[in-house]
């Protein structure tokens, strides 16, 4: 066999086990992990999304014995409610749509980043395993005042 063929067989035996060993991490995260894109939650009217519940009353409330929901509205450029509180080591689902446009809401040092879009419910949960200060960012622009669009949230 010529040098050429052992080379190009080689190639081709490392790039079908690295087609497999891929699937084979995509697979495990699906199935073992329970890693997933995040699915559409829900669709509603943005133009009535101040009126549509949960919607018409966002805030933090108390879902199960150690499990809560932020209800959150985003608008251009701000996040109703702006700073939110809750609980170190409880089950947060955080449930987010936005009103006018697209909006980020990513809370800074968390695997929480998702996308606030018109007509769409986004829904993500998370532990905060120590109590602390974190910035809640939009993070798609949205327009003149994007840069200035945070909030605040804080594990206690
Ligand atoms: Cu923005």
């Amino acid at each position: 066999m010529s040098k050429v063929l052992v080379y190009e067989k080689s190639f081709l035996t490392t790039g079908v086990i690295l087609l497999i060993l891929c699937l084979g991490a995509l697979v495990y995260a699906t199935l073992a992990m329970g890693i997933h894109l995040p699915g559409r939650a829900g669709i509603l009217d943005p133009a009535r999304l101040n009126s549509t519940p949960p919607f018409d009353q966002p805030g933090v409330r108390q879902t199960g014995p150690n499990a809560y929901e932020v209800v959150v509205r985003a608008y251009a450029f701000g996040y109703e409610p702006s700073e939110i509180r809750v609980p170190a080591g409880a089950e947060i689902t955080f449930v987010g749509s936005s009103r006018d446009v697209i909006h980020g809401f990513n809370i800074e040092g968390t695997r929480i980043n998702m996308m606030l879009i018109p007509g769409q419910v986004s829904k993500n949960v998370y532990t905060f395993k120590e109590p602390g200060e974190h910035l809640l960012i939009c993070h798609e622009y949205c327009g003149v005042g994007h840069h200035f669009m945070h909030g605040k949230v804080i594990a206690e």
